[in-house]
């Protein structure tokens, strides 16, 4: 089986290849001989995950899936939302974003959650499952697994962050594992 994936995210690319197993080929952005020009303006993340799955849709005219996700932290009035990958620039460290972001909860509720959107296009149809996950910003960064905000996204029944779980054991409960099962068990009806 081969199917696209709308992204430039190499993270994301590794998580869907460990869930969806060795047997699924799968092409992203890089495998493109011209790249794509995507804005990704949308207000939410179905809106963002349908943007970059149309855009790759018309591309390649094979099934395709777009992955758009982000933490949501209510003590920042849901931010950085939509704009997790691009907050305080695409280019400054995660260290940095994720210690700004434990200074901006001090004090305060640290309640958090991931959001994930997954967006299906094959040119007959168009489906988009979400995924979330709660969870808390964490005292201080833990763990080197997963990427971006997992140092500081404690998730209470693990009693610790998800960059300080097996791979298995993020993707079990992780707002990207719920979209994508939901996804699937939709295709199995
Ligand atoms: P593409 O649009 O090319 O897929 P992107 O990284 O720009 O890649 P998004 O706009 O969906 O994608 O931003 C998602 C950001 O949210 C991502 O860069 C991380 O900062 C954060 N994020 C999403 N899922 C995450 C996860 O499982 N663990 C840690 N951080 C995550």
């Amino acid at each position: 089986k081969k199917v696209w994936i709308a992204t430039s995210n190499a993270h994301k690319l590794e998580e869907f290849q460990e869930m969806l197993g060795a047997d699924v080929e799968i092409k992203s952005f890089k495998d493109l001989k011209e790249p794509i020009d995507i804005v990704e303006d949308g207000k939410t993340f179905e809106e963002n995950a349908l943007i970059k799955a149309r855009a790759l849709y018309e591309r390649v005219h094979e099934p395709v899936f777009a992955d758009d996700s982000g933490l949501e932290v209510d003590a920042m009035d849901k931010a950085p939302g939509v704009y997790s990958a691009r907050f305080m620039g695409e280019d400054t460290s995660y260290a940095i974003k994720n210690d700004f972001i434990l200074r901006q909860v001090e004090g305060k509720t640290r309640t958090a959650r991931y959001v994930c959107a997954i967006a299906y296009v094959d040119g007959s149809e168009e489906r988009v499952y979400r995924g979330e996950v709660e969870g808390e910003i964490s005292e201080k960064p833990i763990g080197s697994n997963g990427f971006g905000y997992d140092p500081i996204f404690y998730y209470p029944p693990y009693q610790t962050t998800l960059a300080n779980v097996s791979d298995e054991k993020k993707h079990a409960i992780s707002h990207r594992g719920i979209a994508l099962r939901r996804f699937l068990e939709d295709q199995n009806q």
